[in-house]
């Protein structure tokens, strides 16, 4: 459209007035409300709005810039985004707080529960889902002209409660109140198809008959970088009904059938897939995966074609991630589209998928590599069915030209004509793999994918997690944040790697002091939320000792707990002894079908109520399990943490984020040799990290050789009483049987190794206990952690994917 007026070209500025007017103006004539009658709800919906202009402001220059460079595209392809509040981190990226919080209080209000009104966009799972929010916020940083493409589910994560202790799942409702942030654009739209046949004409042209069709509907969300220079897209599918209502059916009075290619449709983007380890719910999940892939590149390829002309040109100006395997039908996906929608022979159809795309694997656990019976796949999407046998059989072909000694069994996509391997599929048609820490790259190479590697010794590249450090510090984190200004200065926000200017305060009283009374000010924060939420009242000064993630046997919340078993007998056994007050915290959701992991709940709350209840034990120890564990609680648990449990069997994390994130703010790791924690250790040095237990290699060896966990019980008085704890009821007087099961677990093989860890878990404990008791040293170490970290910013990590994996600059 040729249109005379003049854009907006300069970003608007923020006064204390204009944010007050603005606020009374948005409360009238967005929210429909006058001050009189507003809710905090209604102001904070307003003050979003508000923010949202500003947001606005800089998201038009950047996407102006972006078209006129003709430069190269960056689609991150992710299920998850899981980003949590928006307002408090447009604000921080805008650097608008003072004059809001100026604006508010002239109209009597606090920024802070204005902040509390928002519902988290729980759009993930857990790390996977964080990493993808962390990146989208650094690729604004950085102004790479990047688009995030997923799904808008309309429920996100289940929120947890307990009952009992048990964890039960409600369904999460978070655009239930208003969501500020995105902008529906009902004409950005794609037709999504599913099942059906296929004919091929005389003309070599191929026909996809679908059984069933629907609408993506694209929603965006601007995503601002920091000071506001870039501002990137975050665009999230929703589907809809190709046709809206079957009128005929209707009017003959069958009102339900009449909404069923609705509801259908529909239940595309209804909800999250609370599991992030298996691929379950499986015709629907193979359904998500395909429709939010399918959107994205026929998005993408609009874009470029409004541009350029040649699709040859594509790889020069797109390049797609696609962050695990969830995406990776998207290999045959974009060959389809170039081949049969855009006429390209598949050779070269082929050839320019390859230079485009790129895969992160997350994981090495085997039942986590998404793998679809051929019966399914054929049924649901019969086309790329085809278009994976030719990639297949074109692929070993040109593997066996190559004479390399390699088991081609292994690097087949179709395994024994019966299952499609996702992470072969995503491999060959990928230019970069990535694994996500130098530990689970190195795995990669000599476990999954090892007869790849021989092939293609190039394409596997390390890029180690990194985490925003404007969220996870920043905003979380206003006590620390302002000594750091004060000592340093400003610039690590958008350059972490600078806080390391601040080791040279490690060691002055004056700065000691200051950091100990921010940690000490965020503990009282932290204790006053665990009072409100759980009615449990926890000394701050204690050692608060953090576990917050997803609960999976291999993360061994277990050993934790079996830890705090035994530390709870040594002190009743001698109360007047010296011990270190301490409070145990652990948050995290099981997924609803793992059933151990939600008895490792029940297990946890009963020890708690146990210990929490002793007068004998008193301020000594104290156990809190948060419900309901998300980003928002993640910002006020992981400023109050002094000690950081990152304790998985070796070789099983594939990097970590929390780790990287609880370090940061002055916590110390107890953990394994896994993921990311031996990069950590190389940076806070090993005075600085409690590391113990087994390595990566020896769990290796022991699951070659076997392992039996008696003599190991056996032989540890304090391991054996612990267990013989669990079978008698000692936590589980109401049910003695209850934790028969977990005791079997660990007697029968204990694959994750509780057991044979737990020995030299419980000393470095001890030595946490002894060293915390020197609290002025303990500062000492705090300040290291926070002031050596910065290298885990996930700005450091973007720039390692620009240069390695996409090739384009950055700023
Ligand atoms: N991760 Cl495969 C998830 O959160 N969900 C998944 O489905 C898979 C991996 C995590 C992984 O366990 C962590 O070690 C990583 O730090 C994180 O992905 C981001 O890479």
């Amino acid at each position: 459209m040729n249109i005379s007026v003049e854009p907006v070209t300069a970003p608007r500025v923020a006064t204390t007035e204009s944010i007050r007017l603005g606020l009374v103006e948005k409360l009238a004539y967005a929210v429909g409300k006058d001050p009189e009658h507003a809710t905090l709800q209604d102001w904070s919906v307003a003050l979003g709005l508000l923010v949202r202009d500003h947001v606005v402001d800089h998201w038009f220059a950047a996407t102006r810039a972006g078209y006129s460079k003709h430069g190269k595209r960056v689609y991150y392809l992710s299920m998850e985004f899981l980003i949590g509040r928006l307002l408090n981190d447009a604000i921080a990226n805008l650097q608008i707080e003072a004059p809001i919080i100026e604006a508010l209080g002239e109209l009597g209000l606090e920024l802070k529960d204005l902040l509390g009104q928002e519902s988290d966009a729980a759009l993930g799972n857990g790390g996977l889902g964080r990493l993808a929010a962390c990146f989208l916020d650094s690729m604004s940083r950085l102004a790479i002209p990047a688009y995030g493409y997923g799904i808008r589910y309309e429920h996100g994560l289940f929120r947890q409660r307990f009952h009992d202790g048990w964890q039960i799942e409600e369904a999460e409702d978070w655009l239930v109140s208003g969501h500020v942030w995105e902008f529906e654009r009902p004409e950005v739209k794609y037709t999504i198809k599913f099942g059906g046949h296929i004919s091929f004409d005389g003309q070599g042209q191929t026909h996809w008959h679908a059984e069933q069709t629907v609408l993506a509907v694209a929603y965006d969300t601007p995503i601002t970088g920091w000071k506001g220079a870039h501002v990137n897209t975050l665009r999230l599918w929703s589907s809809k009904p190709t046709e809206i209502l079957d009128l005929r059916r209707f009017n003959s009075g069958d009102y339900l059938n009449a909404a069923e290619k609705l509801i259908r449709a529909e239940t595309i983007s209804r909800v999250l897939y609370p599991d992030d380890t298996t691929a379950e719910g499986k015709e629907l999940r193979l359904k998500q995966e395909f429709f939010f892939t399918s959107a994205s590149l026929q998005d993408l390829l609009r874009r470029f074609l409004t541009e350029f002309s040649d699709l040859k040109l594509l790889p020069d100006h797109v390049s797609i991630q696609m962050n695990d395997t969830h995406p990776a039908i998207a290999v045959a996906e974009l060959m389809r589209l170039l081949a049969d929608e855009h006429r390209l022979p598949f050779i070269e159809a082929f050839e320019i998928t390859r230079k485009c795309l790129s895969y992160t694997n997350h994981t090495l656990l085997p039942e986590a590599l998404e793998r679809w019976h051929v019966g399914l796949f054929r049924k649901v999407l019969p086309r790329h069915m085809q278009i994976i046998e030719w990639i297949d059989y074109h692929h070993l072909a040109e593997v066996q030209g190559k004479g390399l000694p390699v088991s081609l069994d292994a690097i087949r996509i179709i395994d024994h004509g019966a299952e499609i391997r996702m992470g072969n599929l995503a491999f060959i048609g990928s230019k970069r793999v990535n694994g996500v820490s130098a530990l689970h790259t190195e795995l990669m190479k000599q476990t999954v994918f090892s007869e790849f590697h021989k092939i293609y010794p190039d394409r596997i590249v390390n890029q180690t997690n990194g985490i925003t450090p404007r969220r996870w510090l920043y905003e979380c984190n206003p006590p620390l944040r302002n000594l750091l200004i004060e000592a340093i200065g400003t610039e690590w926000i958008g350059n972490l790697e600078k806080i390391d200017a601040a080791t040279a305060f490690a060691t002055d009283a004056s700065f000691k002091e200051k950091f100990a009374a921010a940690k000490r000010q965020n503990k009282l924060r932290l204790a006053a939320e665990i009072k409100a939420r759980l009615g449990i009242t926890v000394d701050p000064s204690a050692l608060f000792d953090v576990q917050i993630k997803r609960i999976h046997e291999y993360k061994r919340q277990l050993m934790n707990i079996l830890e705090t078993i035994a530390l709870y007998h040594a002190i009743r056994r001698t109360p007047g002894a010296e011990w270190t007050p301490r409070v145990k915290i652990f948050g995290g959701k099981a997924a609803p079908g793992y059933h151990i992991a939600k008895r490792i709940i029940k297990l946890a709350n009963d020890v708690a109520k146990v210990i929490n209840n002793d007068p004998i034990v008193g301020d000594r120890l104290k156990v809190a399990f948060l419900p309901n564990y998300n980003v928002s609680l993640a910002e006020i648990i992981i400023p109050a943490a002094d000690l950081s449990e990152q304790i998985s069997t070796a070789g099983m994390e594939a990097s970590g984020t929390g780790n990287m994130k609880l370090a940061l703010n002055g916590a110390l790791t107890i953990g394994t040799l896994d993921g990311a924690n031996v990069e950590i250790g190389e940076r806070v040095g090993p005075d600085n990290i409690y590391i113990f237990g087994l390595t990566a290699a020896d769990v290796a060896d022991i699951r070659i050789h076997g392992y039996d966990p008696r003599p190991t019980i056996e032989g540890d008085p304090v391991l054996a009483e612990v267990m013989r704890s669990l079978v008698s009821g000692e936590f589980s007087s109401d049910d003695n049987g209850r934790y028969h099961g977990i005791s079997d677990v660990l007697y029968s093989g204990d694959y994750f190794l509780v057991t044979a860890d737990f020995q030299a878990y419980f000393q470095r404990q001890r030595d946490a206990d002894r060293d915390f008791r020197d609290s002025s040293r303990w500062t000492e170490r705090a300040i290291l952690n926070t002031t050596k970290v910065g290298w885990f910013s996930s700005d450091r990590t973007i720039r390692g994917y620009a240069k390695d994996v996409w090739n384009v600059p950055v700023a």
